[in-house]
């Protein structure tokens, strides 16, 4: 069983300790990094997903250790957190990243400007993005776009596909294979999913909650298919960053992208009925003098 290491920023208390496998050769310590300790010698992994997908239960299946499964605290204070771990036998460190989970709330907002303070930061230290797993549970029989939806933010901000990097990863599979599953899983790789596995977005079972599974998904999402390095168009992030402040601000969460259009429309013509008012109180004070 490995020791959480000298966790900064703040002591990590896992709640329980998991069943641990035998004959897994875990990771011999990890440490919680935030995305100001990022490295050039690292390669991150983001997960992101619904709340309850399984995230926290995927990275604690890496780790060895229960780091906080089922915990709503990493919710309430929105915190994207990283677990930097050597797998046996590699020659780097692997970063894995946990969010929050999303609930189509204000508060994702929130999260994507933190995920892509993230983006920037690994983009400035020249650490190299595996991708993402996007974590959806199998067993929900409502398709809720909200996570894809908001994935497809970080689209334009890449010169190169970003898609090609995400991997979908169904949960809750509890080791059967259900031919309900099996038809949701298609009806979600046809049509909900289908616009980014048209762009290289691929998808994988985590069939059992195990070490070797969960394993098995990151060496899928590594494995080398002769992709160029994600390069983030110049100047892009910060833009997205500034616009996602202005839709958690200003926009509120029951906006539609309508209303949000209307907002901003509304905020560009007071500009500009100030600006006008400005130029003819000018025009008036020449007129009087
Ligand atoms: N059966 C099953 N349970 C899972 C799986 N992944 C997570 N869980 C359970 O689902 C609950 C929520 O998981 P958690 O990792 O906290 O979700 P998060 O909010 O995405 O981090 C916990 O009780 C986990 O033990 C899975 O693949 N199969
Ligand atoms: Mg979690």
């Amino acid at each position: 069983m490995p020791a959480p290491s000298g966790s900064s920023p703040g002591p990590l208390q896992p709640s329980r300790v998991l069943n641990v496998e035998e004959n897994v050769t875990y990771p011999e310590t990890f440490e919680v990094v935030h995305s100001r300790h990022l490295k050039e010698s690292d390669t991150v992994i983001i997960l992101i997903g619904l709340v309850g997908t399984g995230k926290t239960a995927f990275i604690s299946e890496v780790l060895g250790q229960d780091v906080g499964i089922g915990s709503r605290l990493a919710r309430e204070t929105a915190e994207v957190r990283g677990y930097r771990f050597r797998l046996p036998r590699m020659d780097e460190d692997l970063v894995l990243v946990d969010t929050p989970g999303f609930e189509d709330h204000s508060d994702d907002y929130e999260i994507l400007e933190t995920i892509a303070n993230w983006l920037e930061q690994m983009y400035l230290r020249k650490v190299r993005f595996s991708g993402i797993l996007l974590l959806h549970r199998i067993t929900d029989n409502l398709a809720r776009p909200v996570v894809w939806k908001h994935l497809q933010s970080f689209e334009n901000i890449y010169e190169t596909q970003l898609f090609s990097r995400v991997l979908f990863v169904t949960t809750m599979w509890n080791d059967r294979t259900d031919k309900v599953f099996v038809q949701r899983e298609r009806e979600l790789v046809s049509i909900f999913w289908g616009y980014m596995i048209n762009q290289g977005a691929r998808t994988i079972r985590f069939q059992k909650v195990t070490h070797a599974a969960a394993l098995r998904v990151i060496r899928f999402l590594q494995e080398d298919r002769g992709e160029p390095p994600l390069e983030p168009k110049p100047g892009r992030i910060p833009e997205l960053i500034r616009e996602l402040r202005w839709r958690k601000n200003g926009a509120g969460s029951q906006s539609t992208g309508i209303v949000q259009v209307a907002k901003h429309g509304l905020h560009e013509s007071l500009e500009s009925a100030h600006r006008k008012l400005g130029q003819f109180l000018k025009f008036l004070e020449g007129k009087s003098s």
